[in-house]
């Protein structure tokens, strides 16, 4: 019974869950977003690192049931939370670049919105560099075909993949997250500081929302929020959570 088989019955009989993780917008420290990370306990064999499973799925193919699973199961905990009394958050997910290439995405991330009712503008699709780089028209097609549905899309670890700068210009997203291997030395690494800075300059320039990920310290927070950073997500502000413990963390926190 190979890893691959496993994961497959894993997919296929629920046994997957997801986290949430916070985001804080920086102007008013509200709670701006949440994004929905996937997890895999093979119970006495223990939890599964997504940065092994995912790239194991990507090379097999299970990447497209599970990415499907993954929009569905996030789009509906978000209107399950709505139609509980929690205010509206945008929720983002994770897609890889084989799901754009291999799977019609469109019709997988319509059918999410259609089967969980989730106002369209409430989901965030966070894709990486790569998918633009490997194909960059039809990175821009794909990107356009989500603006008409309504959703937003971030680019994901940004930074990492050296996008061209008169690319970036062209795609129609709405937000960049600044890749968290930037932020770890902000306030010790005078090298991190000016890409940081420059990477928001950037995109406040080209009329992009730019988000900073694994904020751990407050004195990361602070030098953010005065470089006009929009949104913060990591540790300091909350670690991914099971939906329940999500729940409680939002009551305690506003
Ligand atoms: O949650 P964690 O930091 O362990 O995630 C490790 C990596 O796995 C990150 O790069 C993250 O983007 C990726 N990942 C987590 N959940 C998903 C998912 O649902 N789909 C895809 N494609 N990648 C995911
Ligand atoms: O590639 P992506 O940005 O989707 O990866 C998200 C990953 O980063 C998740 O695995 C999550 O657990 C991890 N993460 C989130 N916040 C922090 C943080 O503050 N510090 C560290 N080291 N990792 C974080
Ligand atoms: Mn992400
Ligand atoms: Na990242």
């Amino acid at each position: 019974f190979s890893l691959e088989n496993e994961l497959k019955d894993a997919i296929e009989n629920n046994l997957l869950t997801l986290v949430y993780q916070p985001k804080v917008n920086l102007c008013d420290g509200s709670v701006s977003g949440v994004e929905a990370l996937v997890r895999w306990d093979r119970g006495e064999h223990g939890a599964v690192n997504p940065a092994d499973f995912i790239p194991l799925a990507e090379e097999t193919g299970l990447i497209l049931p599970l990415g499907r699973w993954v929009l569905r199961e996030a789009s509906l905990q978000m209107q399950a939370w709505i139609d509980g009394g929690v205010s509206p958050l945008v929720m983002a997910v994770n897609c890889s670049s084989v799901q754009f290439t291999r799977s019609d995405m469109i019709a997988d991330i319509n059918e999410a919105i259609a089967y969980s009712g989730l106002d369209s503008r409430l989901l965030e699709i966070e894709l990486t560099e790569s998918l633009l780089l490997q194909d960059p028209e039809l990175g821009i097609r794909i990107l356009r075909d989500m603006k008409a549905l309504g959703i937003q899309v971030a680019i994901d670890d940004f930074g990492t993949g050296f996008s061209s700068l008169s690319y970036l210009k062209r795609l129609p997203v709405d937000k960049l997250k600044i890749d968290s291997s930037f932020v770890k030395d902000l306030g010790i690494d005078s090298g991190d500081v000016a890409i940081v800075s420059a990477i928001i300059t950037l995109s406040h320039n080209l009329n992009l929302s730019v988000v900073a990920e694994g904020v751990e310290t407050q004195q990361q927070y602070d030098i953010l929020h005065g470089f006009d950073c929009n949104e913060a997500q990591g540790f300091l502000i909350g670690r991914p959570m099971p939906a329940e413990e999500f729940e409680r963390w939002l009551l305690d926190y506003t």
